[in-house]
């Protein structure tokens, strides 16, 4: 990673720093990388090696098989729970702590880290995993009673809804469901208000939310990614950091 580029993207973010809404972070599964939680792509090792992820995240793979897919889910949010922001997680609460209303951030994690590192606020696009719903409409809430509660359900792989039966599902958007209307909406406006764009740890290969760097450009935003690896919005970037969030962050974030 250039020295050059570290010290232009930062004086870009300090300069949002006063600015409400100045500095839009994008993050994804390489920000957590580092807390031990795997990337998506890395989620698929040793027996899950075998699936497609759009194939288990997915109505049509959970309605093939529930208990395939709840049980990865199950694991998913074991490493979830064991594990800490890192430093990369510490430096953006860090920053919004020191300037509030600067920084706005939107996740495509569906783990808990960036609020247990600090922030209040989150736009979540791709939903909870340790969030539970219903896999289909409540039967009892149709025939205009009270819904059944998610967390009430039968235990089983997956919990079912001893009332009518209905299958319980974890709290995040699956490949080919739409994302949640008003945090993708805030978030493009969030993009198209901000000075920097900072995006951190992700392949650009999930849509929309690989749509946001480029948004945020053609409104005249500054790109900075931060991956130690190439990613497919590279080219949106005014400037790559070539290192890793818990790495790059801090310096690029740190008080001046
Ligand atoms: C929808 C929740 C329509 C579930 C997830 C346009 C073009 C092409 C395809 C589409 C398109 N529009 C829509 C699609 C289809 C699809 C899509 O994008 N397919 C792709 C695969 C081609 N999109 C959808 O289906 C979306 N829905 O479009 O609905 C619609 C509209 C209206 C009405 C009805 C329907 C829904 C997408 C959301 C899917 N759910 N997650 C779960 O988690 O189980 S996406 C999931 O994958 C993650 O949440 C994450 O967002 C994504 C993975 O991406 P990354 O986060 O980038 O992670 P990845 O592993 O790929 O890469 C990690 C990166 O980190 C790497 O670059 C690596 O180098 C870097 N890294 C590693 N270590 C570090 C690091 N960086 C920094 N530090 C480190 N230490």
């Amino acid at each position: 990673m250039s020295l050059p580029d570290l010290s232009l993207a930062r004086a870009a973010i300090a300069a949002c720093r006063q600015r409400p809404g100045g500095l839009c972070v994008l993050t994804g599964a390489g920000m957590s990388a580092e807390s031990g939680i795997a990337t998506f792509r890395d989620a698929l090792t040793g027996y899950w090696a075998r699936f497609d992820p759009a194939e288990l995240a997915s109505v049509a793979g959970f309605r093939a098989d529930p208990a395939r897919v709840w049980r990865w889910y199950a694991e998913r949010r074991e490493g979830v729970r064991r594990a800490q922001p890192n430093a990369g997680h510490r430096a953006l609460a860090a920053f919004e702590a020191r300037h509030p209303g600067a920084l706005v951030l939107v996740t495509q994690n569906v783990d808990d880290l960036h609020q247990r590192a600090g922030h209040a606020a989150v736009l979540r696009l791709h939903g909870d995993i340790l969030d539970e719903q219903w896999l289909g409409p409540c039967a009892k809430r149709q025939a205009g009673g009270p819904a059944c509660d998610p967390a009430q359900a039968q235990r089983g792989d997956p919990p079912r809804c001893e009332a009518c039966g209905n299958l319980v599902r974890p709290g995040v958007v699956w490949f080919g469901e739409s994302l949640p209307i008003a945090a993708l909406a805030r978030a493009e406006q969030a993009a198209a208000d901000c000075a920097v764009m900072l995006v951190v740890g992700t392949s650009g290969a999930v849509w929309p939310a690989a749509g946001l760097a480029e948004h945020a450009a053609r409104h005249g935003a500054q790109v900075v990614i931060v991956n130690p690896a190439p990613s497919e919005i590279d080219d949106q970037a005014h400037w790559l950091l070539r290192g890793t969030a818990a790495e790059v962050l801090p310096r690029l974030l740190e008080a001046p």
